[in-house]
């Protein structure tokens, strides 16, 4: 009998577009984002995808001290698979934005494939009052902001954290990046097999329409063969229907309150464990399984928790 498909699954668990006004469920204390984490890898995530937030506001932060706050713990209470960002928030240079993942060498990390618009701005009118100062004009900020991933960028931080053989999770948010991706492979910046995160419905990137999913598939597909991992990320509303989608297709699937903050349509998520939970259930539903940590690690190919440095 053939094996059924195992879908991995990663939980974003809280980002750096979203603010605490927008939900309470939204973690940025250490002690939040170290339970949400561990809650949603016990609903069947088996990647954590982690960025770190000032503890007193929210407020986005790299600071590696902060992720020193969370990550030991996490480790400890679960063997999810953990990924550091490298996104960093909207002012960032790509050295300080790689810092936590040099000093933590985690077994993932994000590796963002190009430059764009990257914006959040609308929703920034969207509410009235705000429970922290800065919230505000960091969302409305984001209209001037273009997310800075020029190929010296990728190829600086690329050689930085190779020696630490740490998998990456190819940020893609329009067609062109996988062409991107596909030079830096031509020049010896990645090896086969890349895990490519397809990200859909952020302002700046590609829309989240299932034609655009195909697309980006089938040119993966032309450029990569078919030795590549992938998952689909869908922004807000599009989170759970593209997650569904890329799942029917053999992909592996992105939620968490990073990506959006609902659980169904005008209905605020409780948490990420929800997310994943719901996602869970849609995937073993339609005859799939969801891919345990250590099946995650033997599939993409991981160097093992027992290899990082917290
Ligand atoms: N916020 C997502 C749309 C990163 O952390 O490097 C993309 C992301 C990027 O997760
Ligand atoms: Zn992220």
């Amino acid at each position: 009998m053939s094996r059924k498909q195992r879908v991995i699954i990663s939980c974003a668990v809280t980002g750096a577009i979203h603010t605490p006004t927008m939900s309470a469920a939204l973690p940025y204390t250490a002690d939040d984002i170290a339970r949400q984490a561990i809650e949603a890898a016990e609903a069947g995530a088996a990647i954590l995808h982690l960025h770190a937030r000032r503890p007193q506001d929210g407020g986005v932060t790299i600071d590696p001290e902060v992720f020193a706050a969370f990550l030991p713990r996490i480790k400890h209470e679960s063997n999810a698979v953990i990924n550091i960002s490298t996104g960093g928030s909207l002012k960032n240079t790509i050295e300080e934005r790689i810092a936590p993942a040099l000093r933590f060498s985690p077994e993932m990390c994000s590796m963002n494939m190009g430059s764009m618009n990257f914006s959040f701005h609308p929703l920034a009118d969207r509410y009235s009052s705000w429970k922290f100062d800065w919230e505000k004009s960091y969302v409305a900020d984001s209209k001037t902001y273009i997310f800075r991933n020029t190929f010296s960028d990728i190829e600086n931080a690329a050689a930085a954290l190779a020696p630490h053989g740490i998998k990456f999770e190819h940020e893609c948010y329009d067609v062109g990046h996988l062409y991107n991706l596909r030079f830096c492979m031509d020049i010896g910046l990645f090896k086969a097999p890349i895990f490519i995160q397809f990200i859909f419905g952020i302002l700046g990137g590609i829309g989240p329409e299932i034609d655009n999913l195909v697309f980006m598939k089938r040119t993966a597909d032309r450029l990569f063969g078919h030795d590549y991992h992938w998952s689909v990320l869908g922004a807000g509303g599009a989170q759970m229907n593209l997650a569904t989608t890329a799942s029917q297709m053999q992909g592996n699937v992105r939620v968490g309150l990073e990506d959006s903050l609902f659980i169904s349509r005008g209905k605020l998520a409780k948490s990420n464990a929800e997310q994943v939970t719901k996602i869970r259930r849609i995937v073993e539903e339609l005859g799939a399984e969801v891919a345990s940590p250590d099946e995650a690690r033997e599939i993409l190919g991981l160097k093992g928790a027992d290899k990082v440095a917290f």
